[in-house]
């Protein structure tokens, strides 16, 4: 009966004669009509407890609680904590795809297919976050990018893997830097209750253990896709109150005072919060401004659906049909590339700005990524 899957696999062979061996990045190669990107929907959800342990439920999900008048000073004091009731995320642990891989374990007949060769029905799998850095290329110029893929039965898995460059900057990270991604996790604190109908706590511990993540599945073009994000918190009183559009994504960023600073938080930050929450469909993000003392100065929600307006009239600014476009060809270079069905076998995409896409092979190296748990339940 898997003559299917071999079939289907020995075609991907014979294209794999052609396959180009880098990706070009340039904007102005991606500047067509906007690509086919079907409404994600929410298959299921699981949260990460205060010592990062898996829970298959919702146990993290927050509640969007507002001040009550959006407008000037909410009076919110963002390093209040940061010495004494802060409990951070070890970093060096690498988690790899591991949670969104136990979840995928814990329901697979919702994910599976007539195919028996193919158990999920699924092209990528892979975390939100790092098809939001795919998004943005075209117009990132600092930071560069690793991304590690093995197909799988069927199926391509993409983990990102830290660059030097990415681990030097995580290192050396000075206090003032440590201090302000405190203040982001800080302000939801301010804006979340545990209950729909609760007010915020900011007396209690800020924790980065804790994590309620959905996922998503939707389609981009030709590529179905599987994927997981962290989201902030669900507004019990949404205009759009189902899921994923419920969903409220919390963002600080620095006071403007000029129309020359926000046109540049508009063409250098909201690409990033535009990607983030377009990818699984949240539909709105809510700003916090930071006056210089560290206090939230205003508030200021964005529609995601909306943003493309506000950069429109700016001719030098980024355009999301450029960056779904270009994810839409690193997908399809990626399916040309990876050809060969074994979870030991990594091909290791990179990027660095200025350059095109390029990638190396890895067969039974310290790059395989598929826990061993998981190759085996799939392969039953
Ligand atoms: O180990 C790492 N270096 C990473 C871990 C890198 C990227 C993600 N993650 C973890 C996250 O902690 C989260 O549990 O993977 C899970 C899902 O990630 P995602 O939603 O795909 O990631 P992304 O969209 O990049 O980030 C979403 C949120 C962030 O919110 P902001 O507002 O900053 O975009 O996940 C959190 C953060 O709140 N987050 C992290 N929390 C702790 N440690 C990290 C991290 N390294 N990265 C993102
Ligand atoms: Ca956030």
């Amino acid at each position: 009966e898997d003559d299917a899957p071999r079939d289907c696999s020995a075609k991907r062979q014979r294209s794999d004669a052609k396959a180009p061996l880098t990706l070009p990045v340039t904007p102005s190669r991606y500047d067509a009509p906007f690509p086919f990107y079907r409404r994600p929907a929410q298959l299921g959800h699981f949260s990460l407890d205060a010592q990062r342990c898996y829970h298959g439920d919702a146990r993290r999900l927050r509640y969007y609680a507002p001040p009550p008048v959006e407008g000037p000073s909410p009076g919110f004091d963002l390093r209040d904590g940061y010495r004494d009731r802060y409990v951070k995320q070890d970093e060096t642990v690498r988690e790899g795809l591991e949670h969104l891989l136990r979840w995928i374990t814990q329901n697979r007949k919702q994910l599976q297919t007539e195919d028996k060769g193919r158990p999920l029905n699924a092209d990528f799998v892979t975390w939100r976050g790092h098809l939001t850095k795919v998004l943005t290329t075209p117009y990132e110029n600092q930071d560069g990018w690793l991304l590690a893929v093995s197909l799988f039965r069927g199926t391509l898995y993409i983990s990102e893997v830290e660059t030097e460059a990415a681990r030097r900057q995580r290192e050396q990270r000075t206090d003032l830097l440590k201090e302000l991604m405190y203040m982001g996790y800080k302000f939801e604190q301010y804006m979340c209750s545990d209950t729909p109908d609760g007010t915020p706590d900011p007396t209690g511990v800020v924790n980065t253990n804790e994590a309620f993540c959905i996922v998503i599945r939707t389609r981009l073009g030709t590529h179905s896709l599987l994927f997981s994000g962290e989201v902030d918190c669900t507004d019990p009183r949404s205009p759009w109150p189902d899921p994923p559009s419920c969903y409220v994504e919390l963002k600080t960023s620095k006071v403007m005072h000029s129309p020359a600073q926000r046109k540049s938080f508009y063409r250098h930050k909201m690409i990033k919060w535009w990607a983030q929450s377009f990818l699984p469909g949240v539909s709105r993000i809510v700003a916090g401004y930071r006056g210089p003392d560290g206090s939230i100065v205003e508030l200021e929600t964005f529609e995601t659906m909306k943003i493309f307006q506000l950069i429109r009239e700016d001719p030098g600014c980024w355009k999301p049909a450029v960056c779904m476009n270009f994810c839409a060809a690193f997908l399809g270079f990626v399916k040309k590339v990876v050809t060969e069905d074994n979870p030991k076998l990594v091909h290791l995409f990179a990027w660095e700005p200025g350059h095109p896409v390029s990638f190396t092979v890895h067969r039974d190296s310290e790059h395989t990524f598929l826990p061993d748990w998981y190759v085996e339940v799939l392969s039953n």
